[in-house]
């Protein structure tokens, strides 16, 4: 008997699926695949629900004889395994990233002459409302606020892009790309002093306050669903931090990062062109340790961000200032510099990581920005966060538009140079 296999990415099945499977059996027996977490994460589905329900959703169908885990989101080591006659798949995948895996599966095939079958993919009002009922779930604060952890036990390294409005947020939610045959994509949004202050048109020196913040928050949750790393500069007053605290975690908020600064804080690329005061040990730590017994969830994070390097304090003071601040109760660490070389990164982490072997680290690679992500995972790097490179990139586009249409006193020499708003509006959701 033929051997059919069809692999599924989804944590609900529905009659496009059992349309696919009831197709499969008519070529042979049919072997179901489920996309490990892992795999998933790569795909921008997040599951919501374990592999093993996941095997037991795909059993109980009744339309399998087996269900086999797929640990990579290419078919080339699945197909060697199963070596099957079919593969059979949903024609959705013919366009976008998702071709690239078409055009993995078919190669793979050609090896030893197996066949693809597409079946016409199912989209109607039933299916539609399933796929976005999945998508609010995973926008609800009590699944969104555990998400950058999961991700933290998952993924080598998360990667979190800058976002301060609903727009940017949805770029860092749906930008998948495929490259060297692998599908990527950002896991987490990182919402900066800097651009959320430069995106309405102010210094980066906490007078944007924490209303303001919420506000753009909730804007950029309206319309995603990754987790969420507020860069919560100093922190403020204790007093205040406290109830910040709760607020961010009722929001859904993953984490927030403060800096070991006090005073009149400016933005750490100034490094010490600028007059920044760090903070006492033990006057950040009793902020820590305040911030620890406010939070009334297990999954929310605060990460202490030391400050040492970029006021040239040395690798002595981060360190003895990083161990304090995790014995105070910190769930992660960020160590910042402003020099272009990541050396003295890689030393902080190497040392660090010599003592501790579990605290996350967290890096912001503006000015290091050579080193890749898979260098800064070899020095125990857990999370990078790109922050501020899209507003870098828009900021000048918008200018440049604007200096041009007063040139010439009309738009139609910039138009080529502009996305069409059919375009952007894709990146739009109905509901
Ligand atoms: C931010 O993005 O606001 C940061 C990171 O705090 S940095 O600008 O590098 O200080
Ligand atoms: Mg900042």
């Amino acid at each position: 008997m033929s051997r059919v296999y069809a692999c599924f990415c989804t944590d609900i099945i529905h009659e496009g699926h059992l349309n696919i499977l009831q197709e499969a059996n008519k070529y042979g027996d049919v072997t179901a695949g489920i996309l490990s977490d892992r795999a998933m994460i790569k795909y921008n589905r997040f599951p919501t629900i374990s592999m093993e329900e996941r095997k037991k959703m795909l059993e109980e169908t009744g339309l399998v004889s087996e269900v086999v885990i797929q640990n990579e989101i290419m078919y080339d080591n699945i197909i060697v395994q199963l070596k099957p006659d079919y593969v059979i798949h949903g024609d959705n995948w013919c366009s976008g990233p998702e071709s690239a895996i078409r055009e993995n599966v078919i190669n793979n095939l050609n090896k030893y002459g197996g066949k693809l079958i597409e079946v016409s993919y199912t989209y109607n009002e039933n299916v539609r409302k399933i796929d976005d009922n999945m998508k609010e779930k995973l926008a609800m604060p009590e699944f969104r606020r555990k998400r950058l952890r999961k991700l933290l036990k998952l993924c080598p390294i998360v990667k979190a892009i800058e976002a301060h409005s609903g727009l940017t947020g949805l770029i860092a939610e749906k930008t998948v790309v495929e490259h060297n045959g692998e599908l990527n994509q950002f896991d987490a949004m990182w919402l900066s002093s800097l651009c959320d202050s430069t995106a309405k048109g102010k210094p980066d020196i906490e007078l944007v306050d924490m209303s303001s913040r919420i506000r753009t928050i909730d804007d950029i949750m309206e319309v995603t669903t990754k987790p969420i790393i507020l860069d919560g500069d100093t922190g403020g007053l204790v007093e205040h931090f406290v109830y910040n605290i709760r607020t961010l975690e009722r929001m859904g908020v993953s984490a927030v990062i403060i800096e070991d600064k006090t005073g009149l804080k400016k933005n750490s690329l100034f490094g010490t062109e600028v007059r920044q005061t760090q903070d006492s040990i033990e006057n950040f730590c009793a902020k820590i340790r305040a911030g620890k017994n406010a939070q009334r969830t297990e999954e929310f994070m605060i990460i202490a961000r030391i400050e040492s390097l970029i006021l040239d304090k040395g690798q002595e003071d981060a360190l003895e200032r990083a161990f304090a601040y995790v014995k105070a109760g910190a769930d992660g660490i960020m160590i910042h510099s402003r020099k272009e070389e990541p050396d003295e990164i890689f030393a902080f982490c190497d040392a660090f990581r010599k003592r501790d072997s579990y605290t996350p680290i967290v890096v912001v690679p503006t000015s290091f920005n050579r080193v890749t992500e898979a260098e800064l995972g070899s020095h125990g790097v857990n999370i990078v966060i790109y922050a501020n490179q899209l507003t870098r990139s828009a900021f000048p586009a918008m200018q440049s538009t604007a200096v041009e249409i007063l040139k010439n006193h009309r738009a139609l020499e910039v138009d080529s140079k502009l996305m069409p708003f059919k375009e952007i509006i894709t990146l739009i959701d109905d509901i």
